[in-house]
């Protein structure tokens, strides 16, 4: 990670939904960023800790391979990639940092009845969380359901007839309401994770540092 440079290095989101709070995060921290985001990297000036910009779905990848020290990312991103067996051995720590919540839901049209997880059998779901999803389908014991890998548009899926039902974050709940959807099951509760480690020597007391301001930052909200 910190190879070479001295410095920790930390992968946020560049730009979205994670993105905003995170930078507001390290504010409250005290720390600010020298550098325009549009940069690949941006210097805190007050800690020896470099932030790597990049786009969410690349930051467990970046962490688990040790290319950054630490992440922060939504847990339904971190838990897809862990659920598909992409982050080996190392399973980096984690820390709950309490925003960007949303859900990871099944959802169907609205005119399907639906009571319990059996009911949803046979169903062709239509989800950029193949992994999540086939493990909570295997643990509600749901039988011939198949997952079918959407990147966008979920939500017309069932519409266009390649799918029967979805699975996709949701937030408030509109975009599936003004679809013709409703939720079946929430599968998933995320919120942006701190995710790292484990670290040694040097970098370990940085990322140690950083850890009490953002503990700091969090019970001045409670
Ligand atoms: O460019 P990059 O790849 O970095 O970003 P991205 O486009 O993949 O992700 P981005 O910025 O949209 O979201 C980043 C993270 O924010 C997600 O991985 C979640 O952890 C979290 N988050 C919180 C959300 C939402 N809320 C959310 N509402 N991510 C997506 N949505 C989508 C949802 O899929 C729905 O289609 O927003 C739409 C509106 O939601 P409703 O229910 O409010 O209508
Ligand atoms: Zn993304």
């Amino acid at each position: 990670g910190e190879a070479g440079t001295g410095r920790l290095r930390m992968a946020v989101q560049k730009k979205g939904r994670l993105a905003d709070e995170t930078f507001d995060l390290l504010k409250r921290c005290g720390l600010s960023l020298s550098q325009s985001k549009n940069r690949l990297y941006a210097r805190v000036q007050e800690m020896p800790i470099d932030i790597l910009l990049v786009r969410d779905d690349d930051i467990p990848a970046l962490v688990a391979g040790g290319a950054s020290d630490l992440g922060i990312v939504g847990g339904n991103v971190f838990e897809e990639e862990r659920a598909g067996g992409r982050l080996g051995s190392r399973v980096p720590l984690v820390k709950p940092l309490g925003f960007s919540k949303c859900r990871l839901c099944i959802a169907l049209p609205k005119e399907d009845t639906y009571s319990q997880p059996a009911d949803l059998g046979g169903m062709r779901i239509a989800t950029s969380y193949p992994a999540l999803t086939e493990d909570w389908l295997e643990r509600e014991g749901v039988k011939g359901a198949t997952t079918v890998v959407m990147n966008g548009a979920h939500e017309i899926a069932p519409r266009l007839g390649v799918a029967d039902a979805v699975c996709d974050i949701v937030s408030t709940g509109g975009t599936l309401d003004a679809n013709g959807l409703k939720v079946a099951e929430t599968i998933y509760r995320s919120e942006a994770l701190l995710i790292g480690g484990p670290l040694e020597g040097e970098a370990k007391k940085v990322a140690d540092a950083l850890q009490l301001r953002i503990e700091g930052v969090q019970r001045s909200r409670d």
